[in-house]
């Protein structure tokens, strides 16, 4: 699989220099660095030259309905539909009248294909123990489960609530749900009890599958202990479907609580695929916004398989002789539409990881994918900022020439860790496909294609198929290129939310008011003069230094960039003169002490690389960034930090709250 010749060329020299386009933001890290995909990857692909992607995406683009017609029918429909879409602004219905089994794509088709004694999933725990699941053994579990959900009463439309560690049953579950119709709605793993009781709350559950524990960092998570404390005053949960995992000690209530194997052990492994109606509710996924409570997404059937597995197909390009590895978590989106439907849509082989990528040392990862002969891995900026400031010699003890692509999602990729990703775990042969999309798109919006599209470091590139992407400024008019502004979308596409669970109203503003017609992203970018798109950050963030205003995203690569520096969060903070003074937070790579030297150096660094205006204000160090479990940074928390006052908005979504507690100590200690 794997090749010697090298895959990506660079084709110029790095070099950055400001821009001085006069906008309502300013974009001025320019970087030059292409490097197309070698002539051996694009003649094996399925989209194999920037023509065809062009001849492609300008025909989806004039005849969405065609183009995405073709995808669907790729699937199994039990009735097909009358019309692709239905558009009433902003009020989508995909493929309306068809009728569809989500499960039964995912699964039951590989039954008759081909595939039926393939691995569906090669599972690892974090202790060590694996499992792997054919397309057969998975269609029994699934099956199985499903009958266990039918028999607690859970009909078509009832919210399930998944919160379970990363095992197979956590997937088994979503696609038992999906099996008999009931929308299912998971909850990271790692939230606390108050998360989930918002939750439930909000969708109303009936039912909760969770597990009695899981191991992260060789630890045990009380995961039924918090299921028995969001309970505590809940009225929609009747019953808890428990899964022995750990064995951990947990009490079990009595005609409310039933352990998983149990209630296997008693239903039969026959459970047919009923069609539902292609807009029938798939699942509901929380997303913080950036004040308020967490947004409930709502994502039905047909559409959402239709651009998660054509995603995935183009994107990953992938065979049927790949090991593929989406190291999110299930929680997450990324976990949903690429380890679980889009993948298994596509009768793919899915690695799925339970632990974290330390333990018990830095290389878990590396390991993995040389003993299972991963050939492709998409993970996020965040983890490859990790294993850049945890050293390469982790890294240089694996064989990792089975890898043959590579993939990245959730934040702006730092043009310095792109690079790292490149030559270190790519070995300068494979592909990055940094793929820009949200829980609110459900699949993959902005991405190259690996076959295709020449890459530079950080940028996500160019739109998808049948998505038409575009920068507008405050008056709704497309800017020229190196000119900030909004990200949007103008036409309507399968995977689209339909709504947010319970407010529509807030659906309807949050994303619809700003453009008529058309869906704002709330990211701010530009497009360089090949049409690459540039994510600068979230449109909240995005600073306001005396009158400039400046993407997060592009200080934090400036800084990024230098030596000593492992990560970077840069926000605003109120200021009398220039508006806003720009405050970063920075965490060092072992070996550097964090002196006034250094922030000198820094400083002249973001003005060597950006100018002037960038230069951030003050410098602080610091152990960690607050992030979400995602890995996304929260500058909101940032901002409340560095304007003095307390952290007020929402935390639910925190990877680790401590991290908060040393932030605020620091405040008033500038350091200068
Ligand atoms: C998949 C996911 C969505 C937000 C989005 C962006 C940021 C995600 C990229 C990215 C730059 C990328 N869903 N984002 N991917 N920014 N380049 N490739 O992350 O709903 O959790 O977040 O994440 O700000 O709006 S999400």
């Amino acid at each position: 699989m794997s090749t010697k010749k090298s895959a990506a060329k660079p084709v110029k020299r790095a070099a950055t220099q400001p821009v001085t386009a006069k906008d309502n933001f300013k974009s001025m890290l320019i970087e030059n660095r292409v490097f197309k995909p070698s002539a051996e990857f694009s003649k094996k692909a399925r989209i194999s030259s920037m023509a065809q992607y062009k001849r492609m995406h300008a025909e989806s683009i004039k005849t969405p309905d065609k183009f995405w017609a073709r995808e669907a029918s790729e699937l199994f429909w039990q009735k097909k539909w009358k019309k692709v879409l239905e558009w009433k602004a902003p009020f989508a219905k995909w493929f309306v009248g068809g009728s569809i089994n989500v499960s039964e794509n995912c699964v039951d088709r590989h039954l008759t294909n081909g595939r039926k004694n393939k691995a569906a999933i090669i599972w690892e725990g974090e202790p060590g123990d694996s499992r792997t699941l054919t397309y057969q053994q998975l269609h029994h579990e699934v099956c199985k489960f499903a009958n266990v959900l039918k028999s607690h009463g859970v009909k078509p439309k009832d919210r399930v609530l998944i919160y379970m560690p990363m095992v197979p049953e956590a997937a088994i579950a979503m696609l038992a749900c999906a099996r008999i119709g009931a929308t299912h709605s998971v909850v990271f793993g790692g939230f606390s009890s108050e998360s989930i009781k918002d939750r439930l709350h909000d969708c109303q559950a009936k039912i909760v599958v969770t597990a009695d524990g899981g191991y992260r960092r060789g630890s045990l998570v009380a995961l039924k202990k918090n299921v028995d404390e969001a309970l505590r005053d809940s009225a929609s949960v009747e019953r808890v479907i428990v899964l022995q995992r750990t064995k951990q000690e947990v009490t079990m209530q009595d005609g409310r609580d039933f352990w998983w194997h149990t209630e296997c052990s008693k239903v039969s492994a026959a459970c047919p695929a009923k069609g539902f109606d292609s807009e029938h509710p798939l699942y509901i996924l929380y997303t913080s916004g950036s004040t308020g409570k967490p947004k409930g997404i709502l994502h039905t059937a047909g559409g959402y398989l239709t651009g998660t597995y054509c995603t995935s197909k183009y994107v990953f390009d992938l065979r049927d002789d790949d090991i593929y590895w989406c190291t999110a978590d299930i929680g997450w989106v990324t976990g949903h539409s690429y380890i679980v439907y889009g993948p298994l849509a596509n009768g793919a082989t899915v690695v799925m990881y339970e632990g974290a990528p330390n333990w018990p040392e830095p290389d878990r990862f590396w390991d993995i994918i040389a003993r299972l002969r991963v050939t492709i891995l998409y993970t996020a900026p965040t983890a490859i900022r990790a294993f850049i400031k945890w050293g390469d010699e982790w890294v240089k003890k694996h064989d990792l020439s089975s890898l043959r692509l590579l993939g990245s999602v959730g934040e702006p990729i730092n043009p310095e860790a792109w690079m790292w990703y490149h030559k270190m775990i790519g070995g300068g042969r494979c592909p990055i496909v940094d793929t820009f999309w949200q829980t609110e798109t459900g699949a993959i919006m902005i991405s190259p294609l690996p076959g295709a599209t020449p890459t530079k470091p950080g940028t996500a590139t160019l739109p998808f198929f049948g998505i038409d992407a575009a920068i507008l400024d405050e008056d709704g008019k497309e800017v020229g290129p190196d000119q900030g502004g909004k990200l949007v979308v103008r036409k309507p596409w399968p995977s689209m939310l339909r709504t947010i669970f319970g407010d529509t109203e807030r659906y309807k503003s949050a994303y619809w008011g700003t453009y008529k017609g058309i869906y704002l992203a709330g990211d701010g970018a530009r497009r360089d003069k090949d049409g690459n798109f540039w994510i600068v950050g979230r449109l909240d963030d995005v600073l306001n230094v005396s009158g400039h205003r400046l993407g997060t995203a592009e200080v934090e690569s400036a800084l990024v960039s230098h030596e000593a520096v492992a990560e970077a969060a840069v926000v605003g903070r109120p200021d009398e003169i220039k508006g806003q003074a720009v405050v970063a937070f920075v965490t060092v790579k072992e070996g550097y002490k964090t002196d006034a030297e250094l922030i000198k150096a820094l400083k002249a660094h973001v003005g060597k690389v950006i100018g002037a205006i960038a230069k951030p204000d003050d410098i602080r160090f610091t152990g960690a960034l607050p992030k979400t479990r995602s890995g996304k940074i929260m500058r909101r928390l940032l901002k409340e930090v560095v304007s003095g006052g307390l952290v007020k908005g929402d935390t639910s979504t925190m990877e680790d709250l401590s991290v908060l507690a040393q932030l605020a100590a620091s405040n008033g200690k500038d350091d200068e």
